[in-house]
């Protein structure tokens, strides 16, 4: 197949970086979204997410003109989706996906739906969601055929390849990382392998669509599961008194030991989510995996507690919390343990509040109504009685430790 031009669906975290790379390869990409203020941006050589030279890529593109944005769907050799798939409204279904931004996707790409098309899905998504994708498409387009009936024989190929890169190393991740590729015949599996030699250094390993959704599911599940422990681990230190950085270290010095690291819970839009999708399809079964997000879903409590109880011992404590970010060196907020602490903490009306976040220059509008304060390391280390570290930044991670000895420290992730 020879692919001349890419149509990429959802212009995020994912959707931008892969367009932008395709078309670093000399290919035509039309990015699609429904966000006018998006298709603006990147228009006009710009971004709207934060992604470390992911500017400079974008800019070079557009300039070319290999990148277009737009908010309809054009005609286009491949279609890629790469849209959120949140948690449904619906309380009832336990964190079952909401998978009607795929079905807006189908819907936009289906009246432009060639003969010979590829259309892979690189959302996250729970197993089935690639079939139902080509339901979809088939629905709106009873003229072509789809793999689900006609296999390696259909006019259109359909497959699910999920990301996998990590926010802050997108750039670098996209062209090296591995890829599973899930097509839903071995003949759109072939396709879609062709698609990504063209800006992949990694792998392409090839399965089953559905193999594919669990795959992704089960990286991040293993992620949650394994910090579940770390968490879990600090607690029971807490309540043992023993130093849980210590007890790690040494535990990892057995050779089949590897220990992650505890924080003050799991932030993110994928770790924490991701799990939940294997959960709402297999209740009974997934056992571990539902305990692992609970146990990290309970940890911020655990750090509010460990402050709620410092602060007793002050008549009028100031608190500083080092971090708001999800996680180190990032400007990411969204989903972040440290930020739900601070509210928390403002909400229990525990003591003057400070924040240090070196990566932002306001603080988000959910505080802006209250009293914290965004000041310096240096403003925190001179006022505050009690010092909260819920992100190992590396202007935290460099800071003089002895600064610190005369504070009262919960460090949360074990840099101090
Ligand atoms: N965390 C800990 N302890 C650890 C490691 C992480 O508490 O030992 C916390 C972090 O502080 C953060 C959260 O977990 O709050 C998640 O951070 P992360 O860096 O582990 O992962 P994400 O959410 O930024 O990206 C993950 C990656 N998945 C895996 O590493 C298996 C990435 O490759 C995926 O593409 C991404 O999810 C996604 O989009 O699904």
């Amino acid at each position: 197949m020879m692919i001349k031009t890419v149509c990429v669906v959802g212009l995020g975290y994912i959707g931008l970086p892969t367009a932008a790379i395709i078309a670093s390869r000399g290919m035509q990409v039309i990015g699609v979204d429904v966000n006018q203020t998006a298709v603006d941006t990147i228009n006009a050589g710009e971004i709207h997410i934060v992604e470390p030279d992911l500017d400079i890529i974008v800019r070079s593109v557009v300039t070319t003109g290999n990148l277009k944005a737009t908010t309809t769907a054009e005609k286009a050799d491949v279609f890629m989706v790469a849209v959120p798939t949140p948690f449904t409204q619906d309380d009832t279904c336990d964190h079952a996906a909401d998978l009607s931004y795929i079905q807006s996707a189908a819907q936009a790409i289906a009246p432009v739906l060639e003969k010979g098309n590829l259309v892979v899905l690189e959302s996250t998504s729970p197993v089935g969601a690639t079939e139902k994708l080509a339901h979809w498409l088939s629905e709106a387009r009873p003229d072509l055929s789809f793999p689900q009936d006609k296999g390696d024989y259909a006019d259109i190929n359909v497959a699910h390849c999920p990301e996998r890169v990590l926010p802050g190393y997108v750039l670098q991740e996209l062209v090296s990382n591995d890829r599973v590729i899930g097509g839903m015949s071995q003949a759109c599996s072939d396709k879609a392998v062709a698609l990504y030699q063209t800006f992949v250094r990694g792998e392409c390993i090839t399965t089953h669509a559905r193999t594919a959704e669990l795959a992704k599911l089960t990286e991040n599940s293993f992620r949650d599961v394994n910090i579940a422990f770390a968490n879990e681990l600090s607690v029971i230190c807490d309540k043992l008194k023993i130093n849980v950085w210590e007890l790690i270290k040494l535990a990892n010095r057995h050779p089949r030991v590897n220990i992650l690291s505890p924080g003050p819970g799991v932030g993110g839009h994928c770790i924490a989510v991701d799990p939940w999708f294997i959960v709402s399809s297999c209740p009974q079964e997934a056992k571990l995996i539902r305990q692992a997000r609970l146990i990290n879903d309970a940890k911020p409590f655990h750090v509010i507690d460990k402050v709620v109880q410092a602060a007793d011992e002050f008549k009028r404590p100031v608190i500083a919390c080092l971090g708001l970010a999800f996680k180190a060196d990032i400007d990411d907020l969204r989903e972040s343990p440290a930020l739900q602490i601070l509210h928390e903490l403002v909400d229990k009306e525990v003591g003057t509040l400070l924040a240090v976040e070196p990566n932002i220059k306001t603080l988000p509008s959910s505080l802006a109504q209250s009293k914290v304060e965004l000041t310096t390391l240096e403003t925190a280390l001179d006022v505050a009685n009690i010092i909260v570290v819920l992100v190992d930044h590396k202007q935290f991670k460099v800071a003089d430790k002895t600064q610190f000895a005369s504070k009262v420290v919960i460090d949360t992730r074990g840099i101090i």
